[in-house]
């Protein structure tokens, strides 16, 4: 049933990400985090909305995209305590998560870097006539990026099998969207290079994912070109980091409370029969439980790894 999937998916992430931010002042996990906690349910109901083998791209904001995604939630920890049996052997950290078994093909430090990667594996695709699609994730802050114009129209021009997702959660670092950009307005700058774009207002999951499972069976029935979703959102916490920073001066708490008030999270949650969460989030602690003991646990890599897969 889609609500149990899109709940145990968010109580999962949010859990997850909880429990990141609880233990990261004990210095366990050795990699700067920016944690998705607000933001989750736009990775959620989109993924919920894909195929396995569709093809998604990320930002180092990704843990929610990761899991998703349906990634290793073991290997995801693994990967943030920078141990051997990380899903990148723990040579990634946090920012970099890349797992080609799930069809998560990257996620990048470099502010828009990805968009263009995005664009580029679904020519791959269009010119195999393979019916997949591609979702590119990422900020509003990647839009000030030129690869975001250059990978937009090339996608427009070729009409590729991509839905951009941007995660408008209105500032990059402490600086608010509109001392940034003349044009605040996504949507329409998506519009302005040939791009078919749709803003979502409110963070509900469920229309989120219903109207993403339309557009992606346009996509991958090949009738029609990209598309470019901005989906408003608010990030409960620091940019990097596990704390809150409301008392810092760059955003007052007032802002956050109509998104703490409507938290996806809790919608859902709201809207599911008591027993059945229950027993969705008693398994769920479990399988969180037994993930970071995992991590903890494993081994660290080897000397002789130093060198192995790099290929800078
Ligand atoms: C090319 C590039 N420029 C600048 C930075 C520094 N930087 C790191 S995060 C960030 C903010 C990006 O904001 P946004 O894309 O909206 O994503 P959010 O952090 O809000 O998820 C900036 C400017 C960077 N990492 N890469």
């Amino acid at each position: 049933m889609l609500l149990e999937r899109l709940y145990r998916s968010l109580y999962l992430i949010r859990r997850v990400e909880e429990e990141v931010a609880r233990v990261y002042s004990s210095d366990v996990i050795l990699s700067p985090i920016h944690l998705s906690i607000g933001q989750e349910a736009i990775s959620v109901a989109v993924c919920q909305a894909l195929a396995a083998d569709d093809v998604v791209f990320g930002s180092y904001r990704s843990h929610a995209l990761y899991l998703a995604k349906g990634g290793d939630l073991r290997g995801m920890l693994a990967e943030l305590y920078g141990k051997a049996t990380g899903v990148a052997k723990g040579k990634a950290g946090s920012m970099h998560l890349l797992d080609t078994s799930v069809h998560m093909m990257g996620s990048s430090a470099v502010v828009g870097t990805t968009i263009p990667h995005a664009v580029g594996y679904a020519l791959a695709l269009a010119m195999r006539g393979e019916p997949r699609v591609v979702v590119s994730f990422f900020g509003e802050g990647a839009v000030e990026e030129g690869v975001f114009a250059e990978s937009l129209n090339y996608a427009a021009l070729k009409r590729l099998p991509v839905l951009f997702v941007c995660e408008n959660n209105g500032y990059a670092i402490h600086t608010p969207q509109q001392a940034r950009q003349a044009l605040p307005d996504v949507c329409a700058k998506a519009e302005s290079l040939g791009v078919a774009a749709e803003c979502f207002a409110e963070l509900d999951a469920e229309r989120l994912y219903h109207r993403t499972s339309e557009v992606v069976a346009e996509l991958r029935s090949g009738a029609r070109g990209p598309v470019l979703f901005e989906c408003h959102c608010y990030r409960w916490r620091e940019h990097v980091g596990p704390a809150e920073d409301f008392a810092i001066g760059y955003r007052p708490r007032s802002e956050a409370e109509p998104w703490l008030a409507g938290d996806s999270l809790a919608c859902l949650a709201r809207k599911l029969d008591p027993t059945q969460r229950d027993a969705i989030e008693q398994q769920v602690e479990r399988q969180i439980a037994d993930a970071f003991r995992y991590a903890q646990d494993s081994p660290w890599p080897g000397a002789e790894e130093l060198y192995t897969d790099l290929f800078a």
